[in-house]
């Protein structure tokens, strides 16, 4: 090839005042990242491998619905979208805890205006595209999947709609092609990159529940959760009245259930409240219509390759589904570098640098975040377990709402930076143990001085008497 074309919605002549901005992946994080480069003026081509999903007859993908919070919508907002994706969405004000007997416990997630939102994947994408495509500066290519780039030169090759490769030309390459990155693998031939991947023993199903007399089977305004330590199951409503269940369990248990009976039997046993509202055969067939999906969690540093390319979203940190975070984080990642472009007058050298520098620690602390709700969830969290920590949160916050915030409000509810959650996490933890320490000793204190003040009430015994008394104590 002896010329790179340069990609730009343009004519040559105004693209080349213009920075063209090549944005690889058209999923969640890239097709919002879209509209906030092309509102800065910039020149956008967005570059997605599938086809257009607003044209496609079926989407087929990860997870239905996701749980929208307070910093996806921050980043929405930004753009002009927040109204339009919360008209479609369903507020959950509260978790409703299932237990084993049937049980459904309700348990607030905050104050009355504090609620996440059930919304729907393929919907949120083609309202993002849509979006992005109202920018005269912004070209949408589907069928173009990114097959390597050069850091040297900055140069893309992609196999496009005819299978062919073409080599295109950016000023920054800005990689949201999610958790299997291809731009990041150049990343990977750098030195002094850090990488680390997990995969988690865990997968993951999901199942329809159907309307029941046309309407919710269960209370729509929840978030329904089933906590069976290593056994999860977790219910979001959509739209058209439908649940979407989606199931963890580790791929060896998975891997043990062969038959429907089975099903049935392993249902029975852990969530059997479930079975008649998704419906016996409805529960046997959905079972085995796919097989169960792996999660992963990937952390990297630096964000950035010189002033060449930037990852964001998933691509620069895939995180488990324990926290119901891992958009809001890369909505989030957009908003920021959005913020650093303000600060730094657009020069992208100095932006890109500036990003990695304030991003990392927070994507870092949010993947360990959700890992560790991963492990504390599946070792000893149950529907009592749940329950009471939850209500005990929430009574040190309306006890002490300054000092005490809980740690998933903290996340959920504000934008507090990620890493400064989990500092101030860590500090309210040690007040709540040494305020326990206090009154320990402060009652044992009391107790004693009333003691010692009453002493010559007391009959007088001898120290031997009281042991020979107490050895003769049954403890049952
Ligand atoms: P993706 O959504 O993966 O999009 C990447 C895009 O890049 C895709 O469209 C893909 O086709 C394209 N692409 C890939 N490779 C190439 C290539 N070589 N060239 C061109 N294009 C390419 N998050 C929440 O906030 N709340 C939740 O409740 C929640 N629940 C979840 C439940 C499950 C079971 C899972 C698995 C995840 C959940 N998440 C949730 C996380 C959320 O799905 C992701 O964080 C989010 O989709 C990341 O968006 P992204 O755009 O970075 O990546
Ligand atoms: C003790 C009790 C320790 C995702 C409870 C930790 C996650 C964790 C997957 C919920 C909510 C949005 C979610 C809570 C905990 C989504 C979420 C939570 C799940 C599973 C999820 C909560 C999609 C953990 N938020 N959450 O507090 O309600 O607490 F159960 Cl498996």
């Amino acid at each position: 090839m002896d010329s790179i074309e340069t990609v730009s919605p343009h004519t040559r002549e105004s693209s080349s005042k213009r920075k063209v901005i090549a944005i690889v992946g058209g999923g969640l994080v890239g097709s919002l990242n879209a509209c906030f480069f092309a509102k800065r003026g910039f020149d956008v081509a967005v570059f997605e491998s599938r086809e257009d999903i607003r044209l496609a007859k079926v989407v087929r993908g990860r997870s239905i619905n996701l749980a929208l919070s307070h910093r996806g919508r921050q980043a929405l907002k930004h753009v002009g979208m927040e109204d339009k994706i919360i008209s479609k969405g369903i507020p959950m004000h509260a978790r409703m805890i299932h237990n084993t007997n049937g049980k459904r416990s309700p348990i607030p997630y905050g104050k009355k205006g504090q609620y996440i939102l059930s919304v729907d994947r393929a919907n949120l994408n083609k309202e993002l595209l849509t979006a992005a495509d109202t920018f005269p500066n912004t070209t949408l290519n589907f069928n173009h999947k990114l097959h390597d780039w050069s850091p040297k030169t900055g140069a893309m090759t992609f196999i496009g709609p005819d299978g062919q490769m073409k080599e295109l030309q950016a000023d920054l390459i800005v990689g949201c092609d999610g958790a299997f990155s291809a731009v990041r693998k150049q990343f990977l031939r750098q030195s002094r990159f850090n990488y680390s991947q997990t995969y988690i023993p865990h997968g993951y199903m999901e199942l329809t529940m159907p309307p029941k007399d046309g309407d919710f089977a269960m209370e729509p305004n929840y978030l329904h959760i089933w906590p069976r330590n290593t056994f999860m199951m977790i219910a979001l409503p959509n739209l058209d009245r439908t649940f979407t269940c989606t199931l963890f369990m580790p791929f060896e248990d998975f891997e043990k259930i062969r038959s429907g009976d089975e099903v049935i039997r392993f249902f029975q046993k852990y969530f059997p409240d479930s079975i008649p509202l998704i419906g016996v055969e409805a529960l046997k067939q959905d079972f085995f219509r796919l097989p169960a999906q792996a999660m992963v969690s990937v952390k990297c540093s630096p964000y950035h390759l010189f002033d060449k390319c930037v990852l964001m979203g998933d691509a620069a940190h895939a995180v488990v589904p324990f926290y119901g975070q891992g958009m809001n984080a890369g909505f989030e990642d957009c908003l920021v570098l959005n913020e650093i472009m303000d600060q730094l007058n657009e020069n992208i050298a100095a932006v890109l640098q500036e990003y990695t520098r304030v991003r990392v620690p927070d994507d870092h602390a949010i993947a360990d975040l959700a890992m560790y709700n991963y492990v504390e969830m599946r070792a000893h969290v149950n529907s009592k377990y749940f329950l009471f920590r939850k209500y005990l949160d929430n009574i040190l916050h309306v006890i002490m709402p300054k000092t005490i915030v809980p740690l998933y409000t903290m996340v959920t509810f504000t934008r507090t930076r990620y890493h400064e959650a989990v500092n101030r996490w860590h500090w309210q933890d040690k007040v709540i143990t040494q305020s326990l320490w206090l009154c320990g000793v402060v009652s044992a204190a009391g107790g004693m001085y009333v003691l010692v003040r009453n002493s010559h009430k007391l009959p007088n015994i001898s120290a031997e008497h009281l042991w020979t008394r107490m050895l003769a104590l049954k403890p049952f």
